[in-house]
C-alpha cells in the first residue's frame, strides 16, 4: 500500500472515531505509515495535516526516507509541542495509541492540556491504533520480505543439524543460529531463541540455557530472523537418538495436527475457528491439557502482532495475513513437541513460507 493511500486510511478512521488528530507514537506504526527507520519520531495526523516529528538527530534522514510527510524537528521535546499544535490547529479530541503510551506520559499530556485551557481545554482519547489493523494485510512486496527471513531460516536450521551433539549447549545453539543467519545477511534475530532440551522441552518458552544437551532427548528449536524490518518465526522439534515409541508417537502426532492445520485453515475462519482445527484435534487425542498456548499469531514488523489464532479471536482470516501454526504438546518433567512454520493467508488456503523438514529427524 502506497503511503498515501495509508494516510487516506488514517483519516478515514478519524472520521469514524470523531477525532480531530491522532498522535502515533508506536515506532513500528511509525515506520510502516511512513517509512522511517530511525528509532525516534512521532506522527501526528489530522485530515489536513501529515507531519513525521523527529529531533536534530533524525532530520535529514527523515526527509529523505519519509517524502509524504512534512517533517518537523522538535526543539523542546513533544510534550511541549503537543498543547501548541492542538490550539494552532483547533483540535478538540485528540486520539492516542493506548497500547503504548504509559501512565506517566499521559498524566503529563493532561496536566499540559489542564494548565493552558483548565478544564474547557481539548481532549484526550486513548484509541486503539488504526495502524495495528492496517498491518494484518501484507503487501506483495512485505510477503516477500517476510519470505526472505524465511529462507534464512530455513537454511539455519539446515545448518545447526550438524551442530547438534550430545555437551552442546542450548546457549551455543542459539549463539550459532543467530550467528548464521547474521552473516548470511539477517539484521538481527527474530526474539531470544528457544533452545529446549530433554525435560526443558516441556517448558513452551524454554529460552536457551546452559543445560548441554544428552542422548536420547527431544529438542525444541524456536528462532528466526529480521530482514528487512520483516520476521521470521520457526520451530522444530529434533531428537538425539535414541527415541522411544512415546517420543515417536508423540512426534507423529503433532506433525500429523499441525499439517491438518495448514491443509484446513482459509480465509474466512476467524482465529478462533483456526485455532479449533488444532485444540478440536489434540483434545480428542487425550491431550487437550497438554496444549496451552495458542495455535499460533501473526508475523510482520514485530513477531508477535495481529491476528492472533487464539481461543478468542474474532478476527476473520484474510488473503495477505501472516500467521504462524505452532501446535504443540507438553509433558512436564518429560518432555514436549512443537512444530511450527510461518505461512501467508491465500484466497483459498495457505502457502508455507518455511520450509524446514518436517519429518522426524534423529540425530
Ligand atoms: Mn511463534
Amino acid at each position: 500500500m502506497e503511503v498515501k493511500e495509508k494516510i487516506r486510511r488514517v483519516r478515514q478512521w478519524l472520521e469514524e472515531k470523531e477525532l480531530d488528530a491522532l498522535l502515533l507514537t508506536h515506532m513500528v506504526n511509525v515506520r510502516y505509515l511512513s517509512g522511517f527507520t530511525g528509532t525516534a519520531a512521532v506522527l501526528y495526523i489530522t485530515k489536513d495535516r501529515a507531519l513525521l516529528l523527529t529531533d536534530f538527530r533524525y532530520t535529514e534522514q527523515a526527509r529523505s526516507q519519509c517524502p509524504d510527510w512534512e517533517v518537523v524537528e522538535l526543539k523542546n521535546g513533544l510534550d511541549e509541542w503537543l498543547p501548541e499544535a492542538l490550539q494552532e490547529d483547533g483540535c478538540r479530541r485528540v486520539g492516542v495509541e493506548a497500547a503504548h503510551v504509559t501512565v506517566a506520559r499521559w498524566r503529563l499530556w493532561k496536566e499540559k492540556l489542564r494548565q493552558r485551557w483548565g478544564s474547557g481545554g481539548p481532549e484526550l482519547v486513548a484509541a486503539e491504533s488504526p495502524v495495528e489493523e492496517l498491518r494484518m494485510i501484507k503487501s506483495e512486496e512485505e510477503i516477500e520480505l517476510i519470505q526472505r527471513a524465511c529462507v534464512l531460516t530455513d537454511e539455519a536450521f539446515q545448518h545447526i543439524l550438524s551442530f547438534l551433539r550430545p555437551g552442546v549447549s542450548e546457549r551455543e545453539i542459539a549463539l550459532e543460529l543467530e550467528f548464521f543467519m547474521r552473516k548470511k545477511g539477517a539484521e538481527g534475530r527474530a526474539f531470544d531463541f528457544i533452545v529446549a532440551s530433554g525435560p526443558r522441552s516441556a517448558l513452551p518458552h524454554g529460552v536457551a540455557s546452559e543445560k548441554k544437551l544428552a542422548a536420547g532427548e527431544a529438542v525444541v528449536l524456536d528462532f528466526g530472523c529480521i530482514y528487512g524490518g520483516y520476521h521470521s518465526d520457526l520451530t522444530r522439534t529434533v531428537f538425539l537418538g535414541p527415541v522411544s515409541a512415546e517420543q515417536q508417537q508423540i512426534y507423529d502426532f503433532v506433525r500429523q495436527v499441525q499439517e491438518k492445520v495448514r491443509q484446513e485453515i482459509k480465509p474466512g475462519l476467524t482465529g478462533a475457528q483456526a485455532d479449533a482445527l488444532a485444540r478440536d484435534a489434540i483434545a480428542a487425542a487425550g491431550w487437550g491439557d497438554r496444549f496451552g498456548h495458542s495455535l499460533g499469531h501473526g508475523v510482520g514488523l514485530e513477531i508477535h502482532e495481529k491476528p492472533s489464532l487464539s481461543v478468542r479471536s474474532e478476527t476473520v482470516l484474510r488473503p495477505g495475513m501472516v500467521v504462524t501454526i505452532e501446535p504443540g504438546v507438553y509433558f512436564p518433567g518429560k518432555g514436549g513437541v512443537r512444530i511450527e512454520d510461518t505461512v501467508v493467508i491465500t484466497s483459498d488456503g495457505c502457502r508455507t513460507l518455511t520450509t524446514a523438514p518436517r519429518e522426524m529427524i534423529i540425530l
